[in-house]
């Protein structure tokens, strides 16, 4: 069974195959869903600026997150909301590999494109930048946590360093910080209302969004969503969260793993004034359907980690 979410991986492949084929794939009936019932982000980039489109042979494969840690004399301290040139990112381990062999993709086939909300028209249009991915790092069973486990999904985040941009137009993104101490004491809370963006499939089966799409889900409660697992013999780890409505409808999809899962004040709250990075899209049988929430990678449960690799490299 669990070779199924193996599957699911290798179908976001298929994301960028031609349309007939996508369409001759399950559609929802009457299905306008994007993301999954998501808004389109107004042509406001700045509204989820840390998304990047993480692209394998140039093609948009994953989502990623424009994250930046702050270093003072070697050590990082911190990770700022503020910076506008993209050196590190995060996504999805499982993105990083050939989901037919297993093994990871060669460097050289992957890149990151941000700053940008149309994947489809932007880079003929001169928007948003292109990077180079230097070198990715997964968790190996060292720095103090676990391997990825490619068939439990377990530990399933990615660090990726980045060339410098070769155009700059730092207005059109920034990075997102992570959680602090504080932050913990109520993000991870059930009902929190995140939101999660990206360009994957904007129905089960569909084809992606060429535009960013961003919806709002709900932060459930661990037990639940393992209850609701169990019977098909998913394991939700202590690194995983899970997010959505019991109903379903709204949710991520593939081709949005990878991709960031926050929380963002408004101007009702003083929780925090900026965004945090709350999860990373991973897996979820299916897309939208009841009670199968979606399930992302716990960021705070890896900031050790990414300390670490970061501050080796
Ligand atoms: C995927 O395979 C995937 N409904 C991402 C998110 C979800 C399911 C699958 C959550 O990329």
């Amino acid at each position: 069974m669990r070779y199924l979410k193996i599957l699911f991986v290798a179908f976001a492949l298929i994301l960028s195959a031609p349309a007939s084929l996508a369409q001759n794939m399950q559609l929802r009936a009457g299905s306008s869903e994007r993301i999954l019932n998501g808004n389109e982000i107004d042509g406001v980039v700045r509204k989820a600026e840390w998304t990047m489109s993480l692209r394998l042979d140039g093609r948009h494969n994953c989502g990623a997150s424009f994250i930046s840690p702050k270093i003072e004399s070697g050590k990082v301290t911190g990770w700022s909301s503020e910076a506008s040139e993209p050196k590190w990112a995060v996504s999805a381990a499982h993105c990083m590999f050939d989901p037919w062999t297993g093994a990871p993709y060669e460097i050289s086939r992957l890149s990151v494109y941000s700053g940008a909300l149309d994947i489809q028209n932007g880079p003929s249009n001169g928007e948003g930048d292109v990077q180079e991915v230097r070198a990715f790092y997964v968790p190996d069973g060292t720095l103090g946590t676990p391997s990825y486990d490619p068939i439990t999904l377990e530990n399933d985040i990615a660090l990726l360093r980045l060339a410098d941009a070769k155009t700059v137009d730092g207005s059109k993104r920034g990075s997102i910080r992570l959680p602090t101490i504080a932050d913990v004491n109520w993000i991870y809370d059930p009902y929190t209302a995140l939101h999660t963006a990206g360009w994957g499939r904007t129905s089960e089966g569909g084809i992606g969004s060429p535009t960013l799409l961003e919806v709002r889900i709900p932060m459930v409660d661990h037990d639940t969503c393992a209850e609701k697992y169990a019977p098909f013999g998913d394991e939700i780890y202590p690194g995983m969260i899970c997010a959505g409505y019991r109903s379903g409808e709204f949710d991520s999809c593939q081709g949005d793993s990878g991709g960031p899962l926050y929380y963002r004040p408004t101007p009702l709250t003083q929780l925090t004034s900026k965004s945090v990075l709350v999860g990373i899209v991973s897996w979820g049988r299916g897309c939208g359907g009841a009670d199968l929430f979606g399930v992302y990678t716990r960021i705070v449960h890896y900031q050790d980690w990414m300390t670490a690799v970061i501050q080796a490299n």
